[in-house]
């Protein structure tokens, strides 16, 4: 009976803790995350050091080489197998209660590719073979095997989204409700989004990347490469937000013990995410010369149209907070801010992660937009840019799941003393990353250009400036590695924690809300959406750079 209904059934009642495989499987994908996040912030360490002038690195290990160590591990390898396990652990949650074998299979098998990729390709990294940093632009070459290690990634992710949809699919099938969980249709628009986005990179590595460096063909349209890698470089970037805001949406309301804001304004503004994140790469191509103006423009304003869905999340996250603060009592304009749980690591990385998407989200407008580009394009401020959201909003909402996350698989509890050790553990971070970045964006303003090695140009006044900021940034570096020091030993305290059962955090949508309309749930109409708007923003400039950019490059090893 209970295993006919396993998948009918809504598990959001009664919920009896994790199967032991769904359980591995989601620990493995964040232990393998964590690692990539230590090794990488070790990277990060060092180029800070490097960078301030402290020290030069031993052992004729390369700047660049490290660089693309870090940028690979950090943007790439722990990202993507944090966002698989959490998905897969919600999925699990919310749908049936466990993974069905095929999700399941399916989960492990990507997480197999995945991490046979990784370690091909940071053994590379480390042998010299790969120093190409993580956008691998041509024509610069790595390793014929360095790209066939993304491949295996890629591919790796693919199957895992089908795990997902897989569940999604037999639960639609089999439950007698109409709407599917939040979380469910969250994870299924991320995977969804992912699928879309990597159809650019897929190309450019399988048709473009693995014949060249194979020596194959003799040349690479170098435009088109970088058309395609951009395609999916940005919404590589929503990939990384969009299970933020299910953090956000979901597990935040659940821990200042209040409920969903709106379940119909959660999937419209998933559903504006997708629209408005794909069509846009240009906006990281404005100072390309092969690409007219009026291409630029269209990408641009599509680029700012991801505004909306910003605010209306931004909206849903303070009403949240205000209701349930007057719930509780609160009085006055700020009285909510007083009753919101500041001593619970579970709402302090989150929230600080939140804090951080405001100056984060600016600089992101500044970037794209064309003429101010000009002044920033390759200085350490995008650098700053990029520290202050992906590794501060997204990182510190991942570290406060770790927190509940991993003592709810591991059927553990999270006891004060390791909540308060998380709590230094986030602050630390926050602090590092306040003062790296910040030091990144005031010296990329006076022109310090991001990747390179540290020189003062001939001892040029103008590079000699930018040294104090410099040191800045290996100050602030050193405190972000100290958190990292700290996470690792919260994470051993984890696992010697008392046995116990804590709670996957999930809020319910409050009784107010609106209905929501089932058309947010029709899938096939948002993709065709996206397929007209993607061809309308790609098609005429891709058959001019099909056209026109020349005879293409032969391979170049520049390290
Ligand atoms: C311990 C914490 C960290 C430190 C000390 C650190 C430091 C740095 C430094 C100094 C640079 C190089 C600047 C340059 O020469 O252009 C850099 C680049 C970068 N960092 Fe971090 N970072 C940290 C964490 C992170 C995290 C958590 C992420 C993403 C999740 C991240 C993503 C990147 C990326 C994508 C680059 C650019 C690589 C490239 O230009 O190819 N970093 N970081
Ligand atoms: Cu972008």
């Amino acid at each position: 009976m209970i295993q006919a209904n396993a998948v009918g059934l809504s598990a959001s009642r009664g919920f009896a803790g994790f199967a032991r495989n769904d359980s591995s499987l989601v620990m493995s994908h964040v232990l393998f995350a964590y690692a990539a996040l230590f090794i990488g912030g070790l990277a990060g360490l060092l180029q800070g050091l490097v960078r301030g002038g402290l020290i030069t690195l031993p052992g004729g290990i390369g700047y660049y080489q490290l660089l693309t160590a870090h940028g690979v591990l950090m943007a790439l390898i722990f990202t993507t197998f944090f966002i698989i396990g959490f998905l897969y652990s919600g999925v699990a949650r919310t749908m049936g209660g466990k993974l069905l074998p095929a999700a399941s299979s399916l989960g492990w098998a990507g997480f197999i590719l995945m991490a046979a990729g990784t370690l091909i390709g940071t053994v590379l990294i480390l042998l010299d073979q790969a120093t190409v940093l993580y956008t691998f632009y041509a024509p610069m070459k790595a390793s014929p095997w360095f790209y066939v290690a993304l491949a295996l990634v890629v591919v790796g992710s693919w199957l895992s989204g089908y795990g997902i949809f897989y569940q999604y699919r037999q639960w639609k099938k089999t439950s007698s409700e109409k709407l599917s969980p939040l979380f469910a249709f969250m994870a299924v628009a991320t995977m969804l989004l992912w699928q879309i986005a990597t159809l650019g990179v897929a190309a450019t590595v399988l048709f473009q990347f693995i014949p060249w460096s194979f020596g194959w063909v003799e040349t690479i349209n170098v435009m088109i490469s970088r058309t395609l890698f951009w395609y999916f470089g940005h919404p590589l970037v929503y990939f990384w937000l969009l299970p933020t805001y299910m953090v956000w949406y979901l597990v935040v309301p659940k821990v200042i013990g209040g409920k969903v804001f709106s379940d119909a304004l959660a999937r419209l503004a998933f559903v504006l995410f997708i629209m408005f994140s794909v069509p846009v790469g240009f906006h990281h191509q404005l100072m390309e010369p092969a690409i007219s103006p009026f291409w630029k423009y269209v990408q641009v304003i599509l680029t700012f149209m991801v505004v909306v869905p910003s605010l209306m999340t931004a909206f849903a996250m303070f009403a949240t907070f205000e209701v349930t603060g007057r719930e509780k009592g609160a009085k006055g304009l700020f009285g909510w801010l007083k009753k919101l749980p500041w001593g619970d690591v579970r709402f302090f990385g989150p929230f600080m992660g939140m804090l951080f998407f405001i100056p984060g989200g600016a600089g992101g407008l500044i970037n794209a937009s064309n003429q101010m580009n000009a002044l920033v394009h390759n200085t350490l401020f995008v650098t700053g840019h990029f520290h202050m959201t992906v590794a501060s909003t997204v990182a510190l909402t991942f570290m406060g799941v770790l927190y509940w996350l991993v003592p709810a698989l591991t059927n553990r509890v999270l006891t004060p003393r390791i909540n308060r050790l998380g709590m230094w553990q986030v602050g630390i971070w926050t602090l590092g990353m306040v003062i790296m970045s910040v030091a990144m964006h005031i010296v990329g303003l006076f022109g310090a250009p991001r990747r390179t090695n540290y020189t003062t140009y001939f001892d040029n006044p103008a590079a000699q400036d930018w040294v104090p900021y410099q040191v800045a940034m290996a100050v602030g570096g050193t405190i972000l590695f100290i958190s990292l020091l700290v996470l690792v030993y919260n994470m051993i305290l984890l696992f010697r924690a008392p046995k116990g059962t804590t709670e996957y955090v999930l809020a319910e949508t409050s009784a107010d809300a609106h209905p929501t309309p089932p058309i947010l749930e029709r899938w096939g109409l948002w993709v065709f959406i996206l397929v007209v708007l993607v061809l309308a923003a790609y098609t005429i400039p891709f058959m001019d750079l099909l056209n026109t950019s020349g005879p293409g490059s032969k391979p170049w090893v520049t390290w």
